[in-house]
């Protein structure tokens, strides 16, 4: 059963009604980026138009309101995922930034040689790449969780792959291939059991479920704005406090100081210490804008949309000869559905279905030791949001059988 009503809501998204190739378009790339509502670009043109200035900087009128703005925007966000406090919701850039930040921060001052940091197979390169970097350095060394045979991450790995050495777990609250939602609180209990921080690559989840930073059990939170109806250019980090307050700064530059002289500085309380230089304004507001929306929908109602999309889509490809489908089924899987037509490459399977109108990703997704988990080079790959259809599934699989009955006749 799909429970909320997409038509009513498409009517937000301009870009819905295009054609492409002469056909609707369909869009099923939302892992990738999500669309953006009237409700957030308006919010960005409304401040470019009426309220532009730098913000913490100036006494002048404009600047006040910029900055009260800003903060609003910090405050929503915060609120958003149940954050205790708005000062410990950094603005980034996106998740690679936000870990990024905490791997060179809290990594340098907290990491040393013969550490162990424990990723997942199944991570985002972004969950991955800046642990490699800092390790590098520290002389720390990463261990991944496994799959299980259903493709769900081994928890009873984890919990064998534990010591006093362990300093950080690092693992994605859902996964941007095989859509499912991974239970952080259990790996957050058990990188406490031995003194660990549990950091969280929200960039999946927070689109698309309600999250409670406090309630999983996280030292840090990272997710990006572009993905959740928002701007690109805005994303955040949240993390306990008390951690922030005790971690040297990531960038250098205006704003993040209290005292500066020519050979040394003093920096800032949170979270101007980890916000250098002018910030993304507009895009920020646009983030808390997306906020309103979503808070508007509710992510329960969000979530269990994507699902029913999700449910239905697996029942009618199940049965379609030459498909390979990816991911656990369950209730806690999502709206990602990964696959593969035996003996198309999934960049034509991507080719053919966007001649149809519709847009799907195609290739490792950022995954590349995913991939090799799974036994293959790249997947295909659909990704549902609200605005998404019953219709739009079934002309999805029509589509898909035409390219492989169109592709057989090559073979
Ligand atoms: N995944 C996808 O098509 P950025 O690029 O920083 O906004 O997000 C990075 C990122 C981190 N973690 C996960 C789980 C993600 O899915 C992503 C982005 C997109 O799957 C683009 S590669």
């Amino acid at each position: 059963m799909v429970l909320l009503n997409p038509s009513t809501l498409r009517q937000d998204f301009p870009i819905l009604s295009r054609q492409i190739h002469g056909k609707p378009l369909i869009y099923f790339d939302n892992a990738a980026s999500s669309q953006k509502p009237r409700q957030v670009v308006e919010a960005m043109v409304a401040y470019y138009y009426q309220h532009h200035a730098n913000v913490h900087r100036g006494a002048h009128t404009l600047s006040v309101e910029a900055t009260e703005l800003y903060e609003e925007a910090r405050r929503k966000v915060a609120r958003f995922i149940n954050a205790p406090n708005p000062e410990s919701l950094l603005f980034t850039r996106n998740t690679t930034e936000a870990l990024n930040l905490v791997a060179q921060s809290w990594g340098r001052q907290n990491l040393k040689d013969g550490d162990e940091i424990i990723v997942s197979e199944a991570e985002h390169h972004a969950n991955l790449i800046p642990w490699q970097l800092i390790a590098e350095r520290t002389g720390a060394v990463i261990k991944a969780v496994r799959l299980t045979p259903e493709q769900r991450l081994d928890l009873e790995h984890c919990q064998s792959l534990l010591s006093s050495r362990t300093k950080v777990v690092a693992i994605a609250h859902m996964s941007n291939i095989l859509g499912v939602v991974n239970p952080i609180r259990r790996f957050a209990d058990l990188a406490h059991s031995v003194g660990a921080v549990m950091v969280v690559d929200g960039a999946q989840a927070v689109p698309h479920l309600p999250v409670d930073v406090q309630a999983l059990g996280a030292d840090f939170y990272a997710f990006s704005g572009h993905k959740m109806c928002g701007p690109t250019g805005a994303g955040a980090l949240w993390a306990r406090a008390e951690l922030l307050r005790a971690m040297p700064p990531f960038l250098g530059g205006g704003e993040m100081i209290r005292k500066v002289y020519i050979d040394h500085s003093t920096y800032a309380d949170i979270p101007m210490r980890f916000e250098a230089g002018t910030p993304n304004i507009a895009e920020v507001i646009g983030l808390g804008a997306a906020v309103d929306y979503l808070s508007g929908i509710g992510m329960q109602a969000i979530f269990e949309h994507d699902q029913a999309l999700a449910r239905y889509a697996l029942e009618r490809l199940e049965g379609l000869e030459g498909i390979t489908l990816y991911g656990p089924r369950g209730d806690d899987r999502g709206g990602i559905i990964p696959f593969n037509l035996q003996g198309i490459h999934p960049h034509d399977v991507a080719t053919a279905l966007d001649s149809e109108g519709i847009a799907v990703r195609a290739g490792h997704h950022c995954a590349q030791p995913l991939m090799r988990a799974l036994g293959v080079q790249s997947t295909a790959r659909a990704s549902f949001y609200f605005y998404n259809t019953e219709d739009e599934v079934e002309r999805f699989v029509e589509a898909l059988v035409k390219a492989r009955d169109f592709f057989a006749t090559f073979a």
